[in-house]
């Protein structure tokens, strides 16, 4: 049997997928193009992929099911793998004789795993699943061989099923990548790809807005009030690094953010009585302040950089960034803290940068451990989803460009709520690097209102 990676490389061999620049059904450009039907005319391709289905397949499975068409061979060699008997749905219903729409042999009831090549949206999954359930069957699990990372499983899970794919996009190229059979150029593309694209096709239910968002943490409360009474959701990323440009700055524009976000170690003449400037102005003009310190260390260090040092951090900001690199201890030591102030924790899962590492499988895990922590009040991320009431943080926002020489990439700020669902934009060099602050912070003031996010 050949491993995962070789297989996918055979793949490309066989021109499964293949990369360059192609025009998609929706109109939309793209680096990858991916169709698994040729595959049929690969045997030693199908039975290699037969074994990776394998190790999958749930004990209690009575019968197997591929959404046709593209999936019937893969579902065949898999029941002549396993030894479970197939069934077959039809696409369309015989006219005549028994007018069956599933053939083969099964009782109501039977447990069935469900295959399919590729899920994008999840909709002729859905169509399947409808109709294999109208006749009594039970759908088991659902295994897919590509996930195209544009909401499918999720909108399955979401229903309640059991989904799993072989490979993402993201783990394809990253394989690929790793493999030298692809460049870093190819690579990047399709990542960046994913991540611009990967819910506007996607039929998934917007989330609440934030307006009827809860979260129990009172940092998160506080700040969803302070959103709502001055109709801002914009979080002005403030990356100067003089004292005097950051508090000017926040003179002219302090109205109309709901918070500001530092780096605080940029600033080249930091004294303790700029926090003192700092938390004047923020109280002035009543918004919350958020270090973006992006820890990223064992508990105990973070600790330590969190409250000691010449920026005692911990002793004034609201609420601090923080990667989950070093896992959940990090964030339970924290929790576990015994501080009289403790800032509120932002994880960055998924980033906005060309080439970021953060990929599905990252964010997902990210998630997982985040859930399980009330200290913890959303993230910062691009395309990733939440659960109901964390709060979506979305930086890389600019209304007049689409990316900077290092890396940056930005999304407009229609972009960021209307297809990314983001609660709260953060803005840099959008705003402080415009002429006029003032004048350019009331374009994206005014995008954001355009949604009635605030009520009237
Ligand atoms: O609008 P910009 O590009 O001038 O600034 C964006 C700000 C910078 C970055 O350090 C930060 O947002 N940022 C983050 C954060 C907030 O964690 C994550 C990310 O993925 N991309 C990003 O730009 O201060």
């Amino acid at each position: 049997m050949k491993n995962s990676a070789n297989f996918l490389k055979t793949l490309v061999d066989i021109e499964c997928v293949k990369f360059g620049d192609f025009t998609l059904k929706s109109g939309r450009q793209s680096p990858i193009y991916i169709d698994l039907r040729n595959i049929v005319s690969h045997p030693a391709v199908l039975t290699d992929l037969s074994y990776l289905f394998k190790d999958k397949i749930s004990n209690s499975i009575q019968r197997i099911c591929g959404v046709p068409y593209a999936a019937l061979p893969i579902a065949t060699v898999v029941s002549i793998q396993t030894g479970l008997p197939m069934i077959i749905k039809r696409k369309e219903v015989k006219k005549y004789g028994t007018k069956k729409i599933v053939e083969g042999e099964y009782n109501v009831g039977d447990k069935v795993l469900l295959i399919e090549d590729v899920i994008t949206s999840g909709e002729s999954l859905i169509e399947t699943i409808k109709e294999l359930e109208s006749e009594g069957l039970l759908i088991e699990q659902i295994i897919v061989v590509l996930d195209r990372e544009q909401g499918g499983v999720k909108r399955l899970i979401d229903k309640g099923y059991q989904v799993e794919s072989l490979f993402s996009i993201s783990s394809l190229v990253e394989v690929l990548f790793k493999e030298r059979k692809i460049d870093n150029v190819i690579y990047t593309n399709v990542l960046h790809f994913i991540q611009q694209n990967s819910i506007i096709d996607s039929p998934l239910i917007k989330p609440k807005k934030y307006l009827q968002k809860t979260h129990s943490n009172k940092t998160a409360q506080r700040l969803l009030e302070i959103a709502h009474n001055k109709k801002s959701n914009l979080i002005a990323s403030v990356d100067l690094i003089t004292t005097k440009d950051i508090i000017e700055l926040l003179n002219k524009i302090g109205n109309d953010i709901c918070a500001v976000k530092l780096h605080i170690d940029i600033i080249i003449d930091f004294t303790p009585s700029f926090i003192e400037e700092l938390l004047t102005v923020a109280n002035r003009y009543d918004f919350l302040i958020i270090e973006d310190r992006k820890f990223a260390d064992i508990g105990n260090t973070q600790l330590l950089q969190l409250s000691k040092g010449m920026y005692a951090i911990s002793s004034w900001a609201d609420m601090v960034t923080i990667h989950l690199i070093a896992g959940e201890s990090a964030l339970k030591a924290i929790q576990d803290w015994d501080s009289e102030k403790k800032p509120a924790l932002i994880p960055v899962i998924e980033m906005s940068s060309t080439g970021a590492l953060t990929d599905h499988d990252y964010i997902e895990k990210c998630k997982k451990i985040m859930y399980n922590y009330n200290n913890v009040i959303g993230a910062v991320c691009q395309t990733a989803e939440l659960n109901e009431g964390f709060l979506k943080f979305t930086p890389g926002v600019n209304l007049a460009s689409k990316n900077d020489d290092k890396g940056q990439n930005y999304n407009s700020p229609e972009y960021a709520i209307e297809q990314l669902y983001s609660d709260f934009l953060i803005i840099g060099r959008g705003i402080y690097s415009a002429n006029d602050p003032k004048n350019e912070i009331g374009k994206y003031l005014f995008a954001v209102r355009e949604f009635n996010f605030f009520g009237s």
